[in-house]
């Protein structure tokens, strides 16, 4: 009896222990992007084996997508009487947004409202969102979870919600494009923009064209390391492929599905030296070249002469056939006109078309071919070129060299999308640390993506009507492999997300951070290779009361910083960080974060000069272009040097054509030995270092001054140097006058722009 009393008692506590166990709570929703409102109730609904939908019919395919996704945790039966426990999908035509929709969960009901089945999948992956991560994989065992009672209302910022990819320098599998447009649909972006072609290979299948496919889409080697590493060195390995037009048709399905459109883009008439090394008769200059083997600008592109329209608008043809998007993507962009100016059936044409030069003649390549399609009904984007000589009538422009072409094209009426490098381009690097994988260069960190405005202010009103989206591009030259791509494009593509999708009062970067910490799981389990800088320190000078004070902090919240001023490496029993070190001379800090038990990111270092302009008064006669203005121009004597490889790190100051004249008053009279400062010099990026610096002495405001003048040197370095000694002299205020390099020049990588300056620290000793 006893017995049998105990196995009693001993079956319930089982029973209850297994229930307990066998729920998962949520709490606390943490949505990317961020929705417009979402106000969280007392109540909750629980969803479990016996929760059924029951939907309108506009909305099928994505109560079907909820359903298959839900499916090996929770099989959702259709039901049509509004009981309780439903997944409940509604119409309603009030949400005027398309994409727009509203959820509203109470204890007997989850209830989806949209305008349009667009709209119903977006609340879908809100859903999603709202679950355990676990059920992405199907690896969810619990038998319900309980979901806070809650309401969102929910509508996009901006139509056009991009990311683009590079296929043409690197080439991925069809697998791993589906998985890009997986994590896409998953962040409501809802435009792939699929680079296809280029120098290095042409990777569309065009049946009319088929030597475009055996010799277009293969280079025979391709360039190692950096291609500002000297000499060029290759690997000798035969590179290349294609995706036919079975694999394209399956995938513009796909991404269908997934609510998004695939916008091709066919490079012309720049970027185009695969098809010449394919149809020498496309080109100029008829001598045969090679599918490049290295990155950068090429002088061989499309003549102007009647058989290159011919074969474009017939590869055109093959290409509307397989993307129903309105938009072709045409290019545009770095088309030196080298070839064209000597090229007699340009020049012919020039002549007869009226054509004053190579840009208009460049306008005319471009209009013929929108031309040719609005014919067809589709509409052409090309980058921020297609500006120059005029713009084709009804062209949508990607403005990619800062928003200049921006401006002028929505003042012109025409629709824009924001793509400028200093914001949007995920081949940057994204940390300064130094084991980062190869980048092409740049610096872009996750919280500069973040605060992305597309919108340029030098808009009115009526102007920004034209800015339609924004996106993030990811130029594969430094990406070999996949895994390459999702650590270049994660997680700065959910920072985009909510630039494009959430409205500036729902954005706050610290709580974006904290869900970020939270999306990271469901990254892992959908075995994103995604990059990890959560954990890692970040310092800055800050000066209060006329005295120096070094800051840190960390993203994350609930973790302590420790650190060490001993040039040591911080340990868990390093002194932890409360309040801005004083800084009084030469030190360097290191620091970490660290949870109770251990280190958690990577060792943060930073050196200070105490040099004899530390902390003094500094003007500039123009100022940084904000896209590149750093820690602000008294980052030009901070004590702290720019990064070696990172030109974008704030310790950097940028300048687009601009010549230079920074004042420094050093307080006193003071004896100076020598002054020097860095120049970058990345020509890919158009970045040139300037030839000399002036420098201009007065002891005080009204004595005679003193000139000096040095040249810059090591000018084929990354780094430029200027360093000047004196032998006696003291002044109490300098002025360096810095020229810059000016325009970039002809056969060069953005030939005909002005180019860049960027400088980092003055260090007077
Ligand atoms: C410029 S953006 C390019 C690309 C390069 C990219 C590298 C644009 C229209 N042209 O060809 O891959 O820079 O960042």
């Amino acid at each position: 009896m006893r017995i049998k009393r105990l196995l009693f008692i001993l079956i319930g506590i089982n029973l209850f222990y297994s229930c307990a166990e066998k729920s998962l709570i949520i709490k606390k929703p943490h949505l990317i992007p961020a929705p417009s409102n979402l106000e969280v109730k007392s109540g909750q609904f629980t969803l479990n084996k016996n929760t059924t939908i029951n939907y309108d019919d506009d909305f099928a395919a994505s109560a079907k997508f909820l359903r298959t996704y839900l499916s090996k945790s929770f099989p959702l039966k259709i039901n049509n009487e509004f009981t309780s426990n439903v997944i409940s999908f509604n119409k309603d035509s009030l949400i005027s947004n398309v994409e727009g929709y509203k959820i509203e969960i109470t204890p007997k009901l989850i209830t989806v409202h949209a305008s349009s089945d667009r709209g119903a999948f977006y609340a879908v992956q809100t859903i999603r969102q709202l679950l355990p991560a676990k059920l992405e994989n199907g690896s969810f065992q619990d038998k319900q979870i309980i979901l806070p009672c809650l309401n969102i209302e929910d509508e996009p910022q901006f139509e056009y919600r991009g990311m683009h990819l590079d296929v043409a320098r690197h080439m991925y599998s069809v697998d791993f494009i589906k998985k890009y447009i997986d994590a896409l649909a998953l962040l409501k972006m809802n435009t792939f923009h699929w680079h296809l072609t280029d120098d290095q290979g042409w990777r569309i299948e065009i049946k009319k064209y088929p030597e475009l496919n055996t010799i277009g889409s293969y280079r025979k080697e391709t360039l190692i390391g950096h291609y500002n590493d000297q000499p060029h060195q290759f690997d000798g390995k035969r590179y290349g492929g294609f995706y036919t037009q079975d694999q394209i048709k399956e995938i513009v399905q796909y991404a269908l599905d997934r609510k998004i459109t695939i916008i091709p883009e066919i490079e012309m008439p720049g970027h185009s030296q695969a098809v010449i090394a394919t149809y020498p008769k496309l080109g100029c200059d008829i001598k045969p070249v090679e599918v490049a083997t290295k990155w950068g600008v090429f002088e061989e592109i499309f003549c102007t002469k009647e058989a290159t329209f011919t074969f474009l608008e017939e590869v055109l043809d093959e290409v509307i056939q397989l993307f129903p998007s309105e938009y072709i993507h045409i290019g545009g962009d770095e088309a030196p006109k080298t070839r064209w100016k000597t090229c007699p059936d340009c020049q012919r044409r020039m002549k007869q078309e009226g054509l004053k030069n190579e840009q208009e003649l460049q306008s005319y390549f471009i209009t013929r071919i929108e031309k040719y399609l609005n014919d067809k009904g589709r509409q052409i984007i090309g980058w921020d070129e297609i500006l120059e000589g005029g713009l084709a009538p009804n062209a949508t422009v990607m403005s990619w060299r800062g928003t200049e072409g921006a401006i002028t094209a929505a003042k012109e009426k025409h629709n824009v999308i924001m793509t400028p490098t200093s914001h949007c381009y995920f081949d940057y690097y994204q940390s300064d640390n130094e084991n980062e994988p190869l980048s092409i260069g740049g610096f872009l960190p996750l919280e500069k993506v973040y605060h992305f405005n597309p919108l340029p202010d030098e808009l009115s009103k009526q102007e920004k009507q034209y800015i339609i989206g924004a996106q993030g591009n990811v130029w594969s030259e430094y990406m070999p492999t996949e895994s390459q791509v999702e650590y270049m494009a994660f997680p700065r593509l959910l920072a985009m997300s909510e630039v494009v999708w959430s409205k500036e009062e729902s954005k706050d970067y610290n709580d974006f951070i904290s869900r970020l910490e939270h999306f990271n799981e469901r990254l892992k389990i959908l075995e994103i290779k995604f990059a990890n800088h959560l954990y890692e320190v970040e310092g800055e000078m800050v000066a209060r009361d006329n005295k120096l004070n070094y800051s840190l902090k960390t993203l994350t919240e609930n973790k302590i910083i420790r650190f060490s001023l001993d040039g040591r490496e911080p340990t868990i029993n390093s002194e932890i960080y409360g309040h801005p070190i004083p800084i009084t001379e030469k030190t360097t800090i290191k620091a970490a974060v660290f949870d109770t038990k251990s280190q958690l990111g990577q060792t943060f270092s930073e050196t200070i000069n105490f040099h004899k302009a530390v902390g003094k008064k500094v003007s500039l006669n123009v100022a940084p272009h904000k896209a590149y203005s750093g820690s602000g121009k008294e980052g030009l004597v901070n004590g702290i040097a720019g990064s070696d490889t990172r030109y974008g790190d704030k310790e950097w100051l940028g300048f687009w054509g601009d010549d230079l004249e920074i004042e420094i008053d050093l307080d006193e009279i003071t004896k100076i030995n020598s002054i020097s400062t860095r120049f970058y010099n990345a020509n890919g990026q158009w970045i040139y270092s300037p030839q000399q610096v002036i420098v201009k002495f007065s002891e005080d405001s009204s004595i005679k001054e003193k000139m000096h003048s040095g040249l810059v040197e090591n000018r084929d370095s990354l780094i430029s140097n200027f360093n000047i000694k004196f032998e006696d002299l003291s002044a109490s205020k300098l002025i360096l006058t810095i020229p810059g390099f000016g325009m970039i020049p002809e056969g060069k990588q953005g030939a005909g722009n002005k180019s860049w300056t960027f400088i980092d620290e003055i260090v007077i000793e």
